[in-house]
């Protein structure tokens, strides 16, 4: 492929070769340990540059590759600003792909995950990430799990890790329950399957205490991490303002509270709604009439079978039956009936709503459906003229006869009023507009004690107990007489026992609970006592693995407190959208926990963060199954590393998807053997030069190394690919039709081409740099400071005569414009001088070269 096209001085030199340059170079690598992480007394600036770690399940595909350079590209640019960089890697190597795939070929988690691990690992050292080696963690050792046992006792002891029994999210085909955030669309996030709701005893994570700060902090994070993300956790995280309002039920004890955003239309409620598959439906039904009981029985049974899809779909037909029941309106004492129905969730808000049909689509619906009456009390036309600034009595008697209100009545269009307006029906509030009927309404049953100011949020509880083998016991023994007991900090960690002789089929209960020798044990006291057979969901490892990167070797603690101060947090987090919600909330979260306990001094892990896009193939996403999969080991293996690498940095903003069909590594790896063509000819050529070399060729480079920093610094990688191309053309014109290789010019900008092409191409950079005649490695070097002479724009100079005689010379940019130019000859000493007291008659500019100024007298 590679044969010179260029002159004489270089026809008969070695041929680029990416195979001869990975050959040569690893093993340097290997010996060099370029990225290890210095110690404790260097005095250089700190980054920590994350990726996010993978899962061991198969070798690397093209989605790491991409990944992999660009967190590569910024590790070595603070390198190369003289920053002692922390870039560390490890595997995610507990969890369900790792089991499923060890069931599926009868062989133990353990020895798929490590063998995996160690394929992964070696493509990684072979596609040059810039990783310190020394600090890998596996999440599946017990070196590390003992950690996550160890968080679990903190939160724990926080009273933040609770069991309780509840329904729950579960997977048929994977037979697990799953966390809010695995459940996508209804589906199980990993097998696609609906996930169906049951009720079991669990274990969770109080996320929900934090939900304000997971919320408020996020303005920390503006304009560093991706818009989108920043959005996407806000909604997750739903906070909706309103009030709580207490309603009696005729014949129970406890009041029912409900929760609105829409407190002001309160005297607009015309019956109450609990959701079908919550406790206080089952009690009121239990305490109605025996027909009720058996309608309420069937109508359950039926909303059980339905899934949550169907549940949330607001198009399907409204469902319910009443319970007989009569709920008080604190407001105005009327009654209102109460029903169950499924459009109500059981875990949202307080279970339970306020109907207010005139106002509310859903409501009015199931009003529609079941001939329930509808009241309005909001008159939106009064928002829509904005005409009535003040409203008299008189005027409000009046209301109806003023304004026709019907062709808005929502019995009779079937669409709820939603907009703003002014109170009607209303009593105390008429005539307010919706904010002052709100805060007016929170005062009258806050007299009253019948209600107050309440946030609800979209976020449940964190659900971290999964019925699987290949995951972290749960540090907590269960006594006979159903106590919990916490693990002793010293006893742990609790390890998994041996596969060999479980059934790992999935089955609904844990594996462990079947592993008798494990599972039966003693309690401190002497008493029988069995262990939790649950594992924690693997999100809790990916939660704080940040920390651990800092001290990762140390049997002592979690993480070092000091180096935590030292490194976190992470300066710049790289890895895809796919986890803007799960594992950066759970992350988010876990800090705040631990700064709360005084191990940390920063309430947000991530400082910045950058999301690449996917790598697609044909316009979709690679999957064997549609057949468009390229295959990473079969690019390396036709292009090389560094080819694959500059390709991805080159095919666009790292943010965007990168269509494998749109790209071209035979491009770049034709790119590579020209820029590594200069160090040969520079080579070939012997001795450089004396002086500086071509001043055109100069300034190129020099603007270059000004402007890379700022390229980096904002991803625009694949511009500052594109501008190493421009200059490696320049430095081949300068070659080819100038001094030569041997001109200094021609060496200073090979050089600076090396050192920046070693964030892309870390083997042909390294083998220009050995060929320029130093040691390596180029990554370790620092980047050149332009010289600032050489960034100033060219000038020309101006002649300015006075009546036809040369008076100065200006020097200017060749941009500049004839007013200008005119004031800065006008403003001339020299110029001012010969024209003396004579007057001006006429001026005469051609911008950039001439001024000619005439006089009288
Ligand atoms: C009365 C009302 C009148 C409402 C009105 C809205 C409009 P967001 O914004 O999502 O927080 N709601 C409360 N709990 C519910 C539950 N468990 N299941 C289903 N719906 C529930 O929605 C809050 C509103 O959703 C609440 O305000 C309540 O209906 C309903 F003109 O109360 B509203």
């Amino acid at each position: 492929m590679a044969h010179h096209e260029h002159g004489p001085i270089a026809s008969d030199a070695e041929e680029y070769d990416f195979r001869r340059l990975q050959e040569r170079w690893l093993p340097v690598w290997d010996e060099l340990q370029p990225f290890a992480t210095s110690d404790s007394d260097d005095k250089r600036p700190r980054k920590y540059v994350l990726d996010m770690f993978p899962y061991p399940s198969g070798d690397l595909h093209m989605g790491h590759a991409e990944a992999y350079a660009l967190g590569d590209i910024i590790a070595r640019y603070w390198r190369l600003q003289g920053f002692n960089v922390l870039h560390p890697i490890g595997w995610d190597s507990f969890g369900l792909p790792a089991e499923g795939a060890a069931i599926k070929r009868g062989i133990d988690p353990r020895e798929w995950t490590y063998d995996n691990i160690a394929q992964q690992r070696s493509s990684m050292r072979r596609y040059a990430t810039s990783f310190d080696w020394d600090r890998v963690i596996h999440t599946s050792d017990p070196e590390y799990y003992r950690w996550n046992q160890w968080l679990f006792l903190k939160l724990y002891e926080k009273g933040l890790a609770y069991r309780k029994a509840s329904w729950v999210n579960w997977c048929p085909f994977d037979q697990t329950v799953l966390a809010n955030e695995q459940v996508i669309d209804g589906r199980c996030e990993r097998c696609d399957n609906i996930v169906v709701k049951k009720k079991l005893t669990q274990w969770y994570f109080k996320i929900t205490d934090y939900a304000d700060r997971l919320l408020d902090d996020l303005n920390q994070l503006e304009g560093k991490w991706p818009s989108k993300v920043i959005a996407m956790q806000r909604n997750w995280i739903g906070r909706s303002t309103g009030a709580d309002v207490d309603f009696v039920i005729e014949g129970h004890d406890e009041k029912v509270t409900v929760f609105t955003t829409r407190p002001d239309t309160l005297f607009g409620a015309t019956f109450m709604v609990v959701a079908p598959d919550s406790d206080l439906a089952s009690q009121l039904a239990a305490e109605s009439t025996p027909e009720v009981q058996a309608a309420f029985a069937e109508y359950l049974a039926q909303v059980q079978k339905s899934t949550e899809i169907e549940r949330q779909d607001t198009t399907r037909p409204k469902t319910g039956v009443p319970l007989g029941r009569y709920a008080i309106n604190p407001v105005n004492g009327e009654r209102l009936p109460v029903w169950a129905a499924d459009y109500v969730l059981a875990d949202y808000g307080h279970g339970a709503v306020m109907a207010v049909p005139a106002h509310d689509q859903r409501d009015l619906d199931f009003a529609r459906a079941f001939d329930l009456p509808i009241k309005v009390v909001v008159d939106v036309t009064a928002s829509i003229t904005g005409a009535i600034p003040v409203i008299t009595p008189e005027m409000l008697e009046n209301a109806d006869a003023v304004r026709d209100l019907s062709s808005l009545d929502p019995a009779v269009t079937g669409e709820a009023l939603t907009g703003d307006g002014r109170m009607i029906n209303s009593g105390p509030l008429d005539g307010l507009s919706k904010q002052n009927a709100i805060r007016r309404v929170i005062e009258l049953l806050e007299g009253a004690g019948t209600g107050r100011a309440a946030k609800t949020y979209r976020l449940r509880d964190w659900l971290i107990s999964r019925q699987r083998y290949w995951g972290t016991p749960i540090p907590i023994l269960h006594t006979e007489d159903g106590r919990e007991i916490p693990i002793a900090e010293s006893e742990l960690p609790v390890r998994l026992p041996d596969s060999r002789g479980l059934d790992l089929q999935p089955k609904g209960t844990s594996p462990l609970g079947a592993a008798d020798e494990w599972v039966n044990t003693t309690a401190p006291d002497g008493t029988p006592a069995r262990r939790d057979p649950d594992t924690m969901d693997t999100f809790v490892d990916s939660s704080w693995y940040f920390l651990r990167f800092l001290s990762p070797n140390d049997d002592t603690k979690a993480f070092d407190v000091k180096e935590a101060e030292k490194w976190a947090p992470v300066d710049q987090y790289v890895g895809g959208v796919t986890h803007a919600i799960l594992h950066l909330l759970y992350a988010r979260f876990i800090t705040k926990v631990l700064f709360d306990l005084g191990y940390v001094t920063f309430t947000e892990p991530f400082t910045a963060l950058l999301n690449q896009g996917m790598v697609l193939m044909d316009g979709s996403a690679m999957s064997k199954s549609r057949g468009n999969l390229v295959r990473l080991s079969d690019q390396l293996d036709e292009f090389g590393v560094d080819a694959v690498r500059l390709t991805m940095a080159f095919a666009g903003p790292p943010e965007d998807d990168i269509d494998w069909a749109d790209v071209s590594p035979a491009g770049s790896a034709k790119f590579l053997a020209r820029a590594w063509r200069l160090a040969n000819d520079v080579q070939l050529a012997g001795e450089t030069a004396s002086g500086e070399g071509e001043l055109a060729l100069r300034r190129q480079t020099h603007r270059l190394l000004a402007d890379a920093p700022g390229l980096v610094e904002s991803f625009k990688f694949n511009v500052l690919v594109a501008r190493l191309m421009e200059l490696v053309n320049a430095v081949r014109k300068t070659i080819d039709q100038g001094a030569g290789a041997a001109d200094p010019a021609v060496r200073e900008a090979t050089e600076a081409v090396a050192i920046l092409l070693s964030m892309f191409a870390p083997y042909a950079a390294e083998d220009m740099w050995a060929k320029l005649g130093y040691q390596p490695g180029v990554a370790m070097q620092t980047l050149p400071k332009p010289d600032g002479r050489l960034l100033i724009e060219e000038s020309v100079t101006a002649i300015v005569q006075v009546d036809g005689k040369v008076r100065d010379r200006l020097e200017v940019s060749p941009q500049v414009d004839a007013g200008e130019l005119e004031a800065l000859a006008r403003a001339s000493a020299a110029v001012v001088r010969a024209i003396g007291e004579r007057e001006i008659v006429n001026v005469i500019v051609r911008a950039p070269r001439v001024v000619n100024i005439a006089t009288k007298g």
